[in-house]
């Protein structure tokens, strides 16, 4: 693997290993450009704004979460090893063919209220194998997010950048409109052991735990890793957060609240892919009780608590709240 292959080069030996797999990544792909396209194109072709309807999640669906959706479960549906999809968008997974091996998750536009205000949104996924033949069931989702076999998201910003991996490092692309190919630019990439942000909805801070609430205010003190106060960075975006936190070294807390007692954000097709990225990479990704890549869901939806960014920075998070 090394910078400059595109997206089959990169993966080739890696994907050959699980039949079907490199087909799932490359719809995904395929998907996402069309999306990126459109999604440049949205003030003037009628695709923002509330599609007059709320998801599963009680979420108000914007018109191109509903498109975004359609269209990747129309092109996953198509593949012979896709099993079943499991959606964000859709109460129930969305069965597809019984001689399939593998399962998707994904939320297929996260942070799709910041579309009209033009910050990065994307898609996130995560590919799991089935562990049985026939018939498919949605409760073959509910397994640990240790046994995915690939992760990343589409990144929907000023350039197209997708961030994947297949088990064996995490890797950094960006779509070439003149090559019409993702081409690699960060093969193996590392999450920095510490970095100076934090990001943490701070509005939500007195409905955090107590001991969320004292890290909060260690951030801003001199005590910190680097001996002053971290910066707080939030847009809003999970993709776009974590990305620069990735780059940059940071820590993203989503904690439970008040109003979200197991945290806002769903493990399947959130934090499990978002935790592989993360540990693939030398970071790490907790839930407050254990290791994310540990927690077998219980239900499809299942949100947890959330904190993933720079080992050494977790380390120090589990200080206070361990
Ligand atoms: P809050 C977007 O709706 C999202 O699911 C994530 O992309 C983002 O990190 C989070 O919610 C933001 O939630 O409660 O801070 O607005």
């Amino acid at each position: 693997m090394m910078k400059g292959q595109d997206l089959h080069a990169l993966l080739a030996e890696d994907v050959a290993k699980v039949e079907g797999l490199f087909s799932v990544i490359e719809t995904l792909a395929g998907t996402a450009v069309e999306l990126w396209h459109k999604i440049q194109r949205a003030p003037f072709a009628d695709i923002l704004g509330s599609a007059q309807h709320t998801n599963v999640q009680g979420e108000e669906v914007q018109k191109l979460d509903e498109l975004a959706n359609d269209r990747m479960k129309e092109r996953l549906g198509a593949l012979p090893a896709v099993a079943a999809v499991a959606s964000e968008e859709d109460e129930t997974a969305v069965l597809f063919h019984s001689n399939g091996t593998l399962l998707v998750c994904m939320d297929p536009l996260d942070g799709s209220s910041n579309i009209d205000v033009n910050i990065p949104i994307g898609t996130i996924f995560s590919i799991r194998p089935r562990r049985q033949e026939g018939p498919v069931s949605e409760t073959e989702f509910l397994r640990p997010g240790s046994e995915q076999l690939a992760a990343g998201y589409f990144m929907y910003g000023a350039a197209l950048t997708l961030m994947v991996t297949v088990g064996n490092g995490t890797h950094i692309l960006t779509y070439d409109p003149d090559a019409g190919r993702f081409i690699a630019h960060a093969v193996n990439a590392r999450i920095p052991e510490k970095g100076k942000i934090y990001s943490v909805n701070e509005g939500n801070a007195l409905q955090m735990p107590e001991g969320v609430q004292r890290y909060l205010q260690h951030c801003k003190s001199s005590e910190t890793l680097t001996g002053k106060p971290y910066s707080l960075r939030y847009i809003g975006s999970l993709i776009g957060d974590f990305h620069r936190n990735f780059l940059k070294g940071g820590l993203f807390l989503y904690p439970p609240t008040a109003s979200a007692p197991q945290g806002k954000l769903r493990l399947l097709y959130e934090c499990a892919p978002m935790a592989m990225l993360a540990e693939q990479a030398g970071g790490k990704a907790w839930t407050g009780s254990g290791r994310v890549l540990d927690v077998v869901p219980e239900r499809i939806h299942q949100r947890v608590p959330f904190y993933v960014g720079s080992a050494r920075m977790m380390d120090e998070l589990k200080t206070f709240i361990g």
